[in-house]
Order: structure tokens, then C-alpha cells, then sequence
């Protein structure tokens, strides 16, 4: 990262937030210098994943929601993440369009990002530009992503808080959800409630909620039916989302989920870092692809190759004296 990068960012420049935004996304050499500049300067804002079938109105609701959050005073990051498109490999913008008004203001930061090719999930840059924004001064970011697949899991670790939208007639979509993200789930949102059948996807969440033991939660999450296009009921939405906030980070619900996601950052590092260690200590690449062939073709078992290869990988406690 140049200095002139660097000194934009920390003056509060937009266009090298987003410039710093860029980098983390397409140099990961680079990404562990940037982290190591932007981490020391986060105050923890809030990161809230809205999740929800196609269509629902999570992108009206983040914006709706964003208002809300502005005549509170705070300020707003917005990650849309959206799958990627088949023809341009690029985020589709019609996020963007649809948050529009929001636009012109300082104190909201709107970013739209691809998902990561093939898998539907988030990119793995997502978490970092929850960083950024932080960093950037942003108090809370709302992380949009399409609830279906691999994204909706994703979105549970990266955030702190999740709300669902739904929309009315969508009873059989709720039992299509994934199962990890109705317990997750911290907040409902029935969207959509100027159209009939509000009440009965609430009432079934309801049902759903009181049924399901599994809940770590004792409280059971607010339902709310809402208008986002309208803009009915939202204030409320937002009053009981930062409720809702309230009580998780007192239950000290915030530190669990960031220690979690800590471990498990150091531990996927060090598992790359090894494996890249052992292949290139070992040369082992290409002969694990010939045995992949060979054992492919027969009914050979895998482990005996597997133990060979892990025999030829010594870890021996450092004892150079160095740290
Ligand atoms: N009737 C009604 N329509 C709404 C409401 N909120 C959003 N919509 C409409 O629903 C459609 C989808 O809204 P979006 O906000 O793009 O929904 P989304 O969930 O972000 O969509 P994807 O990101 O494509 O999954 C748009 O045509 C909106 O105008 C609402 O409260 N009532
Ligand atoms: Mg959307």
C-alpha cells in the first residue's frame, strides 16, 4: 500500500476507502500489511447480516433500515454481496441502484461485492471490508446476502447479528431455509406486510421457533411484519434491532462469535501455511495427483499413501533460540 493510499484512507477520503477496499479484494499478498494498519484503528462496530430467499426485500430493508440508522446518528457501511453473475464474473448493480438515495450521504459507505466464483458463498474478502469500514469509522455494517446456499452460512459467521426476511406466502420457503439459519436467526423481518399473509408467516415462524429445542438463545427473536418500500413499521424494526444488539452484547454473545472467528482465522492460516510448507518441502504435488489416478482405477485403499507421505513431515520444536 503506498503512503498517499494509506494517509487518503486516514484522513477519511472515500475514494481510498475504497480504494484500500480494492486491494484487499484483488492482492491477497497484500492483505496482511493492509490488516495489520486497519485492525488498531476498529472500534467494533456492529456487523449485521440480512439474509433471506431472492426477491424479499433485503436490499429495500438494509436501505430502510439505514435510514433509520442515520437519524440516529450513525454511521452505516453496507456490504451487498451478490451472486456471481455467469456472463460478467461482476456483483450485479441493481443493489446499488436500489440504494440510490442513500448515495449522496457521508455518513453511509455502500459496497457491492461478487460472491466467490462456484460456491454461491461469500467472498472471502467479505469479513475484511467489515474491517475496513470499521476502521474507516463506520459504526455499524450491514451485510446483505442472498439466504440460499453456502452465502447464508457464511454470513453466520462473519456477523454478529443476523436478521431474516421473508416475505408473505413464503410458508414453504421458511421450511426451504436452511435449518442453521432459523436457529441463528437473532431477528425476523417479515417484509412486504402492505400484501396479504403477513400474520400467517409470522405465526408459523412462531410455531417453528417454540418447536425447535436447539435454540441456544432462551429469548425467542423478534418477529416483525414491516413495509421496508413503504416504510411502515421500520422504526420500530430498528428500535428493537438495536434492542436486540443490546442484549447480545451484554450476554457477551459479540466476543464469543469474534473470538471464534479469530481462532479459526490463525487456524486456517496455519493449515495453509503448512501444507504449502510440506508441498514444497516434499514435492509432493504431482505425486499425489499420479496416486489419485492409480487409486481412482483401482480398489486400492488411500491410507497407506496417506501415512507415507505424512512420515515425511517432521516438526521439530524450534530450539534456535529465536522467537
Ligand atoms: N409490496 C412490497 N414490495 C416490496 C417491499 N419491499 C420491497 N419490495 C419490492 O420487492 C422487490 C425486491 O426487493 P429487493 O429489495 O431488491 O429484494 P432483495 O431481497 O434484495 O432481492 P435480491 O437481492 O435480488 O434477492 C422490489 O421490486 C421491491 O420494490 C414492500 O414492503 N412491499
Ligand atoms: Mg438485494
Amino acid at each position: 500500500m503506498t503512503p498517499e493510499l494509506w494517509n487518503g484512507f486516514l484522513k477519511g477520503d472515500r475514494i481510498s476507502c475504497a480504494r484500500v477496499i480494492s486491494l484487499l479484494e484483488n492482492e491477497p499478498d497484500s492483505r496482511s500489511d493492509v490488516l495489520d494498519r486497519l485492525y488498531p484503528l476498529r472500534k467494533g462496530a456492529t456487523r449485521i447480516g440480512i439474509t433471506g430467499p431472492p426477491g424479499v426485500g433485503k436490499s429495500t430493508v438494509t436501505a430502510a433500515l439505514t435510514k433509520e440508522a442515520r437519524s440516529a446518528d450513525h454511521t452505516v457501511g453496507i456490504i451487498a454481496v451478490d451472486p456471481t453473475s455467469p456472463f460478467s464474473g461482476g456483483a450485479f448493480l441493481g443493489d446499488r441502484i436500489r440504494m440510490n438515495e442513500l448515495t449522496g450521504d457521508e455518513g453511509v459507505f455502500i459496497r457491492s461485492m461478487a460472491s466467490r466464483e462456484g460456491h454461491g458463498g461469500l467472498s472471502p474478502s467479505t469479513p475484511y471490508v467489515a474491517d475496513v469500514f470499521d476502521a474507516f469509522g463506520m459504526d455499524m455494517v450491514f451485510i446483505e446476502t442472498v439466504g440460499v446456499g453456502q452465502a447464508e452460512i457464511d454470513v453466520l459467521t462473519c456477523a454478529d447479528i443476523i436478521v431474516v426476511v421473508l416475505q408473505p406466502s413464503t410458508g414453504d420457503t421458511i421450511q426451504a431455509l436452511k435449518a442453521g439459519i432459523l436457529e441463528a436467526a437473532d431477528m425476523f423481518l417479515v417484509n412486504k406486510a402492505d400484501l396479504p399473509g403477513a400474520d400467517m408467516v409470522q405465526e408459523s415462524l412462531r410455531f417453528m421457533l417454540e418447536m425447535d429445542t436447539r435454540r441456544e438463545d432462551q429469548h425467542l427473536p423478534p418477529i416483525l411484519a414491516v413495509s421496508a418500500r413503504n416504510d411502515t413499521g421500520m422504526d420500530e424494526a430498528f428500535a428493537q434491532l438495536m434492542q436486540v444488539i443490546e442484549r447480545l452484547g451484554d450476554a457477551g454473545r459479540f466476543l464469543a462469535k469474534r473470538k471464534e472467528r479469530i481462532e479459526r482465522e490463525v487456524i486456517e492460516a496455519m493449515r495453509k501455511i503448512l501444507y504449502d510448507d510440506f508441498l514444497a518441502k516434499s514435492g509432493a504435488r504431482d505425486e499425489i495427483e499420479q496416486f489419485a489416478v492409480r487409486c481412482a482405477e483401482s480398489n486400492q485403499s488411500p491410507f497407506p499413501f496417506i501415512r507415507e507421505l505424512s512420515s515425511r513431515v517432521k516438526m521439530e520444536p524450534r530450539n534456535d533460540g529465536k522467537t
